[in-house]
């Protein structure tokens, strides 16, 4: 091989990423691929970029790890099954400050395309949704904030399905996002730590079955990744966990002739971490699951506890230097697995160690519905975890102790807040066990947090009423406003400066502007380029056109019952019906969007996505309704599809059953780009309105009282009888147009709206939306100018839902921790 910086190719990257002199770059590309400049491909520009970052950054991350270390700082650790990170490029060059540096340097590069680099990085979509999506906006924030923090989740060699749409239809195909290899991931082998099971398994078909009477060793290879905080100073550390069989384990013990079978549990133990679970509604008792999450529980907990003795702590400064928190009942085991650890390892007394766990962990609920609320057989635990389920039974015989002085001769109320569940199966029941061994239970939004203590954990709530409070979740502002809306993000840094995405309460002063003609001519320019980029992003990527001065109408979430989808098919049915039967009949222009996972098992939501796509071919074909009407579903909805859709759109539909989304955190990310609001009473949508005033959002039907009062009387089928367009939409299910040659597809949703009793309450709330969604029509259309007025108004007040202030409050209120500057 000639010199290689001799070449003409490489004269042309003289310089480029040269953040240190050091020509990270050009080196990696060439030398980490063995190609020359010029036949490199896009996947390998992308790596040898992100590869130059990491070195930019390896420094910083270097010196944040030593200070924490060298100041014996508390530390959080955020422990969670999911983290829905998306792409971590752009974010990494923005938080970094170097995007323009960047950027003009690969302009001046022929071969190099900066939009198609990004596209060549994969989503990393190792999360369901909310849950997950947060735990990666609180990263974002611990790290800007200069807390001392690390995420521990798994490394899922196929994260959430990617989905794809045949006839209509869902089918799911693995996420191999691991394919090629990832340039940010730091495997620290080094680090490994040894988790044990008391039962090994196998898989059989899919499903995992016990090996009774053989314990199982498996090692947790810990992969990093860095977070970088904006402003660059804290580099923080993602540490997912990979599966792994002990090497000197198999062929020691297997020597006897039987390599094959020394290879297959190897095999086997490594498959652990193969998959996330791809349902966020029903917890069902799978486990392959349960293992996983002790498996996150035992590593993190060992590595946790190795970090703080190494750094000379007695145990009885637990507390004090580190703060753990539990997303959701996930992994609520680390109740019993620290007490394991403290009195087997640390050989502390029961009371200690318990006072030492119960003031090191807090939990975070994020579901009210019963059938996400996790249940574990106690024979599960038995099995596998036999010293665990012995700790959780002494836990819970000491609670119920204390129970029963407080409420003497109650024992519904005792069989009401065990850790076990009698019947109809003895279960652990997760959620009492996090609220029992943590000092602190919050919810995240305002009413969540209240429903939880009056309703669903009414009893403990009553037992240790300190500990319950309320955390409304927040989205990053960089993610979801700087990276996404290139255009607002601009007129935003022209009004107010650049300070606005570490400060998101700067975008108050939007408020004024509002009243000013010549702003709201701008804002409204920089909406509609936003809307033009998507446009053209949609033609070129899904190949589905759209009219960018339509009404934008956007429903993004997983599909579930509650959160009615359902709901909004049947307006847009109605403005069919009406386009249909009248002549003279002239709605608002207007574009649905919809996108969103099923979850594979959960029959129902998949054909929920099969009627919003026979929906939207029996619209898009029909004359009647060109330019008025368009409906697309958009396939394979994930944190890089949310960055492209959230500000291109007009109005954010947040429609669940009053009392039943928790939060919603995707409504926040509308309210920052400007889009107006459709929604009930619920979550984190009550707080919108309450902080952008009432008469900016749209809100309507039932709330969560009336919800629970209307129940018991509720009957769905008297609006079908006595409303005609109620009826002449649901007939329309069966009909030719949405269901040609095929009148009973639809049967399933017709039953559960009509002879089911409609649980979620679609048609009690219908004709209030109907009515909601005409006077929304007509504003778009008479009054643009106060349609931008509210916007303005929206982004001016969204500056509370910045997860700055979330991790802030958890930070005074839950962890007692302060930033720790990085110098
Ligand atoms: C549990 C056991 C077995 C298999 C799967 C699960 C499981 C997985 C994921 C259960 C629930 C989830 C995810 C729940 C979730 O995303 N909840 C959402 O959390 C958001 C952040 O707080 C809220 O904004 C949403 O309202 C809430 O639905």
């Amino acid at each position: 091989m000639s010199e290689p910086r001799a070449g003409d190719d490489l004269e042309r990257y003289e310089g480029m990423f040269r953040f240190r002199d050091q020509d990270y770059y050009d080196r990696h590309l060439v030398f980490d691929h063995v190609v020359p400049m010029d036949g490199a491909n896009q996947r390998q520009r992308f790596e040898a970029v992100a590869r130059s970052l990491r070195d930019v950054l390896t420094q910083r991350w270097l010196l944040t790890k030593e200070t924490h270390h060298r100041r014996n700082a508390k530390q959080v650790y955020y422990l969670s099954m999911e983290f829905l990170i998306g792409r971590t490029l752009l974010n990494t060059v923005n938080n970094l400050g170097v995007r323009g540096y960047v950027e003009e340097d690969l302009r001046s590069d022929p071969h190099q395309d900066w939009a198609e680099l990004l596209d060549a990085e994969p989503d990393a979509g190792l999360g369901n949704g909310g849950l997950g999506r947060l735990a990666a906006c609180f990263m974002d924030s611990l790290a800007t904030l200069e807390i001392p923090a690390i995420g521990y989740g798994l490394r899922y060699e196929y994260g959430m399905f990617r989905q794809e749409i045949h006839d209509g239809s869902q089918v799911e195909q693995p996420d191999n996002w691991l394919m090629h290899p990832d340039p940010w991931e730091v495997a620290r082998t080094t680090e490994s730590v040894e988790v044990s099971l008391n039962c090994s398994f196998e898989f059989q078909g899919g499903t995992l079955h016990r090996l009774p009477g053989q314990p199982i060793h498996m090692l947790g290879i810990p992969y990093d990744r860095p977070v970088a905080g904006h402003g660059g100073r804290t580099i923080n550390t993602l540490r997912l966990w990979g599966a792994a069989s002990p090497d000197f384990f198999d062929f020691g013990e297997f020597s006897g002739g039987e390599f094959v079978d020394a290879v297959l549990y190897k095999v086997m133990a490594e498959s652990l971490t193969r998959v996330l679970y791809p349902d966020d509604s029903t917890a069902r008792g799978r486990t392959l699951r349960f293992v996983q999450e002790y498996f996150l529980v035992g590593c993190s907990l060992a590595d946790i506890v190795r970090r703080f003795r190494d750094r000379g702590n007695a145990w009885a400064d637990l507390p004090d230097k580190v703060a753990i928190q539990l997303n959701d009942t996930h992994p609520a085991m680390a109740v019993a697995e620290l007490m394991r650890i403290l009195l087997d390892e640390a050989r502390l007394g029961w009371d200690e160690a318990w006072d030492l766990t119960v003031r090191t962990l807090a939990y975070t609920n994020h579901t009210l519905l019963p059938e996400a609320l996790e249940k574990w057989p106690v024979e599960m635990f038995q099995t596998f975890l036999p010293r665990l389920m012995d700790i959780i039974y002494e836990i819970n015989h000491r609670f119920l102790g204390d129970v029963r002085a407080k409420y003497p001769g109650d024992n519904w109320v005792l069989s009401r807040v065990s850790l076990i569940e009698e019947t109809p199966a003895r279960q652990v029941r997760m959620a009492n066990l996090a609220i029992v061994g943590t000092h602190s239970t919050n919810g995240v939004a305002q009413i969540h947090s209240r429903l939880l203590r009056e309703v669903t954990v009414a009893d403990l709530a009553d037992i240790f009423p300190g500990r319950f409070s309320n955390k409304t979740n927040g989205v990053t502002p960089r993610r979801w406003l700087l990276l996404a809306n290139p255009d607002l993000a601009a007129l935003l840094t022209e009004a107010l400066g650049d300070s606005w995405p570490r400060d998101l309460d700067r975008l108050a002063e939007l408020g004024p502007l509002a009243e000013d003609a010549a702003f709201r001519e701008k804002f409204r320019a920089a909406r509609l380029a936003a809307k033009v980029r998507f446009g053209n992003w949609l033609k070129r990527d899904l190949d589905v056109e759209i009219d960018p001065e339509t009404l934008v109408d956007t429903q993004v979430k997983r599909i579930h019952e509650y959160k009615r989808q359902l709901l909004n098919v049947l307006h847009i049915l109605t403005v069919y019906h009406r386009l249909r039967t009248d002549s003279s009949f002239d709605p608002a222009p207007r574009t649905y969007l919809f996108a969103g996972k099923a979850a594979p098992a959960y029959h129902l939501a998949k054909r929920i996505i099969r009627l919003i796509n026979d929906v939207a071919a029996a619209v898009n074909r029909d004359p009647r309704a060109r330019g008025r009407l368009r409906v697309a579903f958009l396939p394979n909805y994930g944190v890089t599809l949310a960055e492209q859709v959230i500000p291109a759109t007009d109005l954010s539909e947040q429609i669940s059953t009053a009392g039943y989304e928790a939060s919603g955190t995707s409504n926040m990310k509308f309210m920052m780009n400007g889009a107006l609001t459709i929604g009930t009473r619920d979550g984190a949508t009550i707080e919108m309105g309450e902080r952008a005033g009432e008469e900016n959002i749209f809100f309507f039907g039932l709330t969560a009282a009336e919800v629970a009062a209307r129940r018991p009387s509720y009957d769905p089928g008297w609006h079908y009888q006595n409303e005609p367009e109620t009826r002449a939409v649901l007939d329309m299910l069966s009909s030719d147009l949405i269901s040609p040659g095929d009148p009973s597809r639809y049967d399933l949703i017709r039953q559960v709206l009509l002879d089911h009793g409609d649980y979620f309450m679609h048609l009690a709330d219908l004709g209030s939306y109907i009515q909601t969604h005409d006077r929304i029509g007509n504003l778009w259309r008479e009054d643009p100018e106060g349609w931008t007025r509210k916007s303005i108004l929206n982004v001016a007040a969204s500056g509370y839902f910045s997860s700055d202030r979330t991790i802030e409050e958890y930070a005074r209120e839950i962890w007692d921790v302060k930033p720790c500057p990085i110098p």
